[in-house]
């Protein structure tokens, strides 16, 4: 494997909050003494009332996490308020929309004034202090207005991604029993309208029907499209908020008063409501955003995720915003009007730190360098990646083409669960290696263990946990903690495991290897393949589905589909489209098979479970490779799966 180290650049260094000596020094402090170390960084967000109890964690037992418990705070006015006076003209948010031609410019006088009218609307319409609040929206400022209204009230918010069907939607709604949803009348992306409305209309009939009845529609006019209108239960945003009041005082909210939840896809089942708490998490956002993009006041910053994901919660909002920054805010795609897009609105807005995933860099890398060059991208100073590996041709060619070996990369590696970044170089200390997210953050203690348990030391490969808590970490699964424990504390007791795979190499730096579990990461997005496999059999055509990940050179990973039919269908090629369309209605486009392979049997151990190594070798078209099958109830059926393939190289 290519090792190439590229050096800490001299700029970088000589204006980086944080030097290697600076973070060697603070690192060993974070972890010699956390209670001391966070007690000074959690000054870094205003208290209404100061904590004196800094940790309060345990990763055994009942499982319990609590930072700053007796602080009183709200993310609202830390993210507005505070910066009124010194930057209250200065922009808080820039919005690009769909269409180049189509921006504008939000400052924190005016944020302050949106915020304050909306949590006044959701409070005369009955949403309470820890009322769960569903925002289903695209990207438009109203979706920063709304997360922010719901921590100024101390509402929950959930939100949900603008590419799922109404179905998830409706499964989102009803797990965290909310009442009170917004979103817009249609979507705008790459130039096609999304029904944001209309699936909402249907999620709520789907929700009714399993018990959970929606009180309240605030609907943001986006398109001005025609919508569907229910007069008892329907409202205009812009007809609420203009007769509201421009102030709102800020709910004092204790540090572990629940802040939002996030659902995301497991190993099994349905999507995990993952919950975040408000003092630990700002602190968490707030500093990481700081310290991994060397931030300075000032600075334009750009992180290209959909506010429905983490990384949009963290760093488009509670992040930069908590910082007193610039945020810019995208509603459309990569490549759209062109594949230069994105560096189109980087000289636009003079963007400093460029943050996006690594589909979208392997994507613009084989539009073409031309769409790069063209454009100046002469503001740029650090450039961050998320979501998935980085393989290190994309690394270099960002970092050589789009970033004119003037910018280092930072790799962040983090999760929903993990609430900000945890394994990530620092741009002015880290030497980098092209596709690993290199050393861990302050605070955080990764260890590599083996199938057994057993910790790994020195150079190795292993299953990725982390043994102490760090104030951003996840506090419960919404209404199931012993989900909770079971999902992550109990597969290596008294350690947190994430799900991934993680090699550590002789200079200690972290190369995340993918999952481990039966979750897939398609461009970026996470996936439970239980999922995809319920979508699937819930088809009356199919009688059993497996599904496992291959690698995919746009997407990292693509959906292959094992499937078996019911008596008398026939696997033909619409049968194929039928069931890849049925599996976006249920799911949503983002979980679109690639592959279907029909099979009269799926490869079963004599208890009768599914042997997905098999499936996934046979998928990778590595079938030399296939390991031992004797202890298959048939063996006979890996030859025909063999035969069948749908990926041959
Ligand atoms: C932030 C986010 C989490 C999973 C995680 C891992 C993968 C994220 C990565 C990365 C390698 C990186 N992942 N960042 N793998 N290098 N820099 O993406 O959260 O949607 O919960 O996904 O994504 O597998 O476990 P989430």
């Amino acid at each position: 494997m290519p090792n190439k180290t590229y050096k800490v650049l001299k700029d970088a260094k000589s204006r980086a909050l944080i030097d290697d000596d600076t973070y060697q020094k603070w690192y060993k402090q974070s972890i010699k003494d956390p209670e001391k170390f966070w007690d000074k960084h959690g000054k870094r967000i205003d208290w209404f009332k100061p904590y004196t109890k800094v940790k309060n964690t345990s990763f055994t037992g009942k499982v319990s996490i609590k930072w700053f418990e007796d602080g009183l705070t709200n993310v609202s006015y830390n993210c507005i308020d505070r910066h009124l006076e010194k930057r209250g003209d200065q922009v808080a948010i820039i919005w690009e929309g769909d269409n180049p031609y189509d921006d504008k410019k939000i400052t924190y006088k005016e944020l302050y004034d949106h915020v304050c009218r909306l949590a006044n609307v959701m409070k005369a319409n009955g949403v309470k202090k820890g009322d769960r609040v569903t925002i289903y929206m695209p990207m438009i400022p109203e979706a920063a207005y709304a997360m922010l209204a719901c921590t100024r009230i101390g509402a929950i918010h959930s939100i949900v991604f603008g590419g799922f069907s109404p179905d998830a939607l409706a499964g989102r709604i009803t797990d965290c029993k909310s009442t009170f949803v917004i979103t817009a009348d249609e979507g705008l992306r790459g130039g096609k309208k999304i029904p944001l409305k209309h699936n909402t209309d249907l999620a709520i009939k789907i929700a009714e029907r399993d018990g959970v009845v929606v009180q309240k529609v605030l609907v943001v006019q986006r398109t001005a499209g025609k919508v569907e209108w229910f007069a008892d239960r329907d409202i205009w945003y812009h007809e609420a908020v203009a007769s509201a009041k421009p102030d709102c005082p800020p709910a004092k909210m204790k540090a572990e008063d629940p802040l939002f939840i996030l659902y995301t896809s497991g190993s099994t089942g349905k999507p995990k409501g993952v919950l975040h708490t408000t003092g630990g998490y700002l602190v968490y956002a707030s500093m990481t955003h700081e310290y991994v993009f060397d931030y300075h006041p000032g600075d334009i910053y750009w992180c290209t995720a959909d506010v429905g994901w983490v990384t949009g919660h963290s760093y488009i909002v509670y992040g930069p915003l908590a910082n007193g920054a610039t945020t810019l805010m995208f509603e459309g795609v990569p490549n759209y009007p062109s594949p230069s897009r994105f560096w189109d609105v980087i000289d636009k807005h003079q963007v400093n730190i460029f943050y996006t995933a690594p589909t979208a860099i392997r994507a613009l890398m084989g539009a073409g360098d031309d769409h790069v060059t063209k454009t100046s991208r002469k503001s740029l100073r650090t450039l961050g990646s998320v979501g998935e590996p980085i393989n290190p041709e994309a690394w270099i060619w960002y970092y050589n083409v789009v970033g004119d070996k003037r910018c280092p990369i930072v790799d962040t590696w983090w999760q929903t669960e993990t609430g900000g970044i945890l394994i990530t170089p620092l741009p002015g200390a880290t030497p980098l290696k092209p596709g690993s997210a290199t050393r861990p953050f302050f605070g955080v203690q990764p260890q590599l263990v083996d199938n057994d348990g057993d910790v790994l030391e020195g150079t190795a490969e292993g299953n990725l946990c982390i043994v102490d808590s760090w104030p951003g970490q996840m506090r419960t699964v919404y209404g199931d903690h012993e989900r909770f424990i079971q999902t992550y504390f109990s597969t290596y007791k008294g350690k947190y495991f994430t799900g991934d795979g993680c090699r550590r190499d002789d200079d200690g730096y972290y190369w995340i290897t993918g999952r481990v579990d039966d979750v897939i990461n398609v461009s970026g997005h996470r996936m439970g393949t239980a999922e995809v496999e319920s979508a699937l059999v819930s088809h009356d055509a199919v009688s059993e589905a497996a599904v496992v990940g291959y690698p995919h050179d746009l997407k990292g990973q693509g959906i292959y589909c094992y499937i078996t039919l019911m008596e008398g269908q026939e696997g033909t090629d619409e049968l194929r489209k039928a069931l890849v369309n049925h599996v976006r209605h249920e799911i949503g486009p983002i979980a679109s098979p690639d592959k279907i392979q029909f099979s009269p049997g799926l490869p079963k151990t004599r208890s009768g479970k599914i042997m997905r190594r098999i499936l996934r070798k046979i998928a990778e078209d590595e079938f030399g490779a296939l390991g031992d099958t004797s202890t298959l109830a048939d063996p006979s059926v890996v030859d025909d799966l063999i035969a069948n393939r749908q990926n041959k190289k």
